[in-house]
């Protein structure tokens, strides 16, 4: 078996500072952890009275003796400077995070001339996010990690948290590295033997916390609604009962008495079969403010899922729509929630598809701290056998603008920060799929600095990954940069959503497979026309949900983009795009050039044998493999189904079956 991957930290990364003398001004865990770092790198203490390479001292004792003092005004406790004095390296800090990030921030400069200037540095949202959808008891259908693409889980095994849990300290510092600062140990969907964590097995979430803590992170649990009354022995979860509220003040207390910098709950509640509040007949608020209330004295944060819809639908019910459920609960609750609530929103309205519009919940929550949540683990992406570089996707949606072109983008409306789900396992890489990395990082450096271009955050990954080979960059680059778009070319076209097997855990084709499910129905396909009628004059009125322009924009087939046509409308196939092809030639059309592009990425992987590791070129290669099988298998089955359905011939004549 290949050696653990370093991901984006190999010790190669600090060549650039090896021997030279470091200064690291204050005490305190944090600082610590970058004493420790600089040893690391083979740096030197400078002594006393000598003047360092790099100084990192705090704000406070910070330039008194410069002749030209910084602005460090307002500098927060996760914030720094870079800048030089008399040639050398200063960070200044503004509280210990501060520290550890621009210690991170200097090495990812040092592999570039850094130039001379004062960079002020502060994360966007103190609010940075990761979750695991892993389970301690090994699940009977999804396993250990729940759309887990990289083997086993790095915190539990066997039913219990492992004894070793030397890999979660490499990983903390891994995250650190990007900037994560909050990490949920647990599945969302909590069984019975996940909610004891919270209780029982408290000790060993203290394990945890205390390898996430040297690296500023703090530990979050995902909990079960229903604890008081499965592992709490009362007889009821009613969020309103008095019984309940101490028996969740009680376990509140007991969790901060052993893990002071505990960060808060993850709560899916009334969702997939998730015990919430609508069994008592109370609201989503009732439900997160009771638990708000037992964390508020600590400090701590309910993250509320607002991933909420009716999963037993009648297909045959054509009034009921997914799309629309999230807005519907939530948007009548806007300023009904306590301070210390993030509603956490996954940036689509149903279920992080390769390709959907923002969710309108968004912005309806004014009075609301929300979170955008994003999936970094490839679950309808690719499952990590497909290299699909997600951060433009998430670019669009952090530029999504609700209010129009010229009104604030989301990633400015969002006040409760970001989180996704993690993407990584015990796998040797990870990640599973080597590339898949790339995703992890980005999703840190963006939670940062949601303006970065996923392009440049691409270059710098590659940069520390694989050294500074260029044909390795250029080659990389190639194969990522558009990979999501690729792989949205070759499956389910012009924003429709799913298409996935339900029996293969979502991958893979299958066109009618959610079609006739209590799950919801996705694209209504019939010899005439495809697509969701999700308008407000003839269907589920889902676009009028967006403010406007956007709930105009979406309604007319005239504006309608045409990435989201079939999301938003029922067309013939005739129907003619912006693009100037119909409907139907757009299908074949991308689905041929889909996989050609697959080849042209497996081909340029080929190329750089000898500029990537062996290890990290076998296994890519090993997936192009896969992902070049499984593109023919979408663009044949897709292009067959319409063929067949349509009746419609392909211009060019290619082989449809
Ligand atoms: C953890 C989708 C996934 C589920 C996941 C759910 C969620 O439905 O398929 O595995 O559950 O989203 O986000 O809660």
């Amino acid at each position: 078996m290949t050696n653990e991957h370093a991901m984006w930290l190999p010790d190669e990364v600090s060549r650039a500072v090896r021997g030279r003398s470091i200064a690291v001004i204050g005490d305190g865990m944090l600082l610590d952890t970058v004493r420790a770092e600089a040893e690391r790198a083979g740096m030197t203490t400078a002594r006393p009275g000598d003047r360092a390479d790099l100084t990192i001292v705090p704000a406070a004792q910070a330039g008194t003796a410069w002749e030209e003092p910084l602005d460090l005004d307002g500098l927060g406790p996760e914030g720094f400077v870079h800048t030089q004095r008399d040639g050398r390296a200063v960070v200044v800090y503004g509280g210990a995070s501060g520290a550890l990030y621009g210690w991170f921030d200097h090495l990812r400069r040092s592999l570039h001339e850094s130039g001379d200037g004062t960079d002020r540095c502060e994360p966007r949202h103190p609010l940075r996010m990761l979750d695991h959808w892993d389970n301690v008891s090994i699940h009977p259908v999804m396993g250990q990690v729940e759309r887990g693409y990289a083997g086993g889980s790095i915190f539990y095994e066997d039913g219990r948290v492992r004894a070793d849990l030397s890999r979660v300290a490499r990983y903390a510092r891994l995250l650190a590295s990007v900037g994560i600062n909050r990490v949920a140990i647990n599945n969302v969907n909590v069984g019975r033997r996940e909610a004891l964590l919270l209780t029982e097995d408290l000790g060993e979430v203290v394990r945890i916390a205390d390898l996430f803590r040297p690296w500023g992170i703090r530990t979050h649990l995902a909990v079960s609604f229903a604890a008081p009354l499965t592992i709490g022995g009362l007889d009821t979860a009613d969020p309103l009962d008095e019984d309940v509220a101490s028996w969740w003040e009680d376990a509140a207390t007991a969790v901060y008495a052993r893990i002071p910098d505990f960060g808060g709950f993850l709560v899916k509640a009334d969702s997939e079969g998730q015990p919430g509040p609508y069994a008592y007949g109370r609201d989503h608020a009732d439900g997160a403010n009771m638990l708000a209330r037992a964390l508020a004295p600590h400090g701590g944060l309910v993250h509320w899922r607002a991933f909420v819809y009716n999963h037993r639908q009648d297909w045959r019910d054509r009034s009921t729509d997914r799309a629309r459920a999230a807005f519907d609960t939530f948007a009548p609750l806007d300023g009904r929630f306590d301070d210390n609530v993030v509603l956490q929103v996954k940036f689509g309205p149903v279920d992080f598809q390769t390709r959907e519009p923002v969710s309108p919940v968004i912005p309806a929550m004014a009075h609301t701290k929300v979170a955008l949540e994003l999936q970094v683990t490839q679950e309808y992406t690719g499952q990590q056998r497909h290299a699909v570089y997600l951060a433009p996707q998430w670019r669009e949606v952090l530029d999504f603008a609700p209010f129009g072109p010229d009104a604030a983008p989301l990633s400015d409306i969002v006040q409760g920060g970001m989180a996704a789900v993690s993407n990584v396992g015990d796998d040797a890489f990870w990640t599973g799929h080597p590339l898949a990395q790339a995703n992890l990082y980005a999703y840190g450096r963006l939670t940062w600095d949601p303006a970065l271009d996923p392009r440049a955050i691409l270059d710098e990954w590659i940069a520390l990954t694989f050294g500074d080979d260029e044909a390795a960059r250029r080659g990389i680059r190639s194969i990522l940069d558009d990979s999501w778009r690729t792989y949205e070319s070759y499956t389910a076209p012009l924003g429709v959503g799913f298409m996935v097997s339900p029996l293969r855990g979502h991958y893979g084709p299958d066109v009618d497979g959610y079609e006739y499910s209590p799950w919801g129905t996705y694209h209504f396909a019939d010899r005439d026309g495809v697509g969701v009628d999700r308008t407000v004059a003839t269907g589920t009125g889902y676009a009028g949900q967006y403010p406007e322009p956007w709930a105009r924009t979406y309604e007319s087939l005239e504006t309608v983009p045409d990435e989201l046509v079939l999301f938003f409308h029922h067309v013939p196939y005739g129907h003619r795009l912006h693009s100037g092809a119909t409907v139907i030639q757009h299908i074949y059309d991308t689905h041929f050039a889909g996989v050609e592009r697959v080849d042209e990425m497996a081909a340029t992987w080929d190329d750089l044998r000898g500029h990537v590791p062996d290890d990290v070129h076998d296994r890519v290669r090993e997936r192009f493999v896969e992902q070049r099988r499984s593109a023919r298998e979408w663009r044949d089955q897709i292009n067959t189904y319409f063929f067949r359905k349509s009746g419609v011939t392909d211009e060019r004549g290619r082989e449809i079956y």
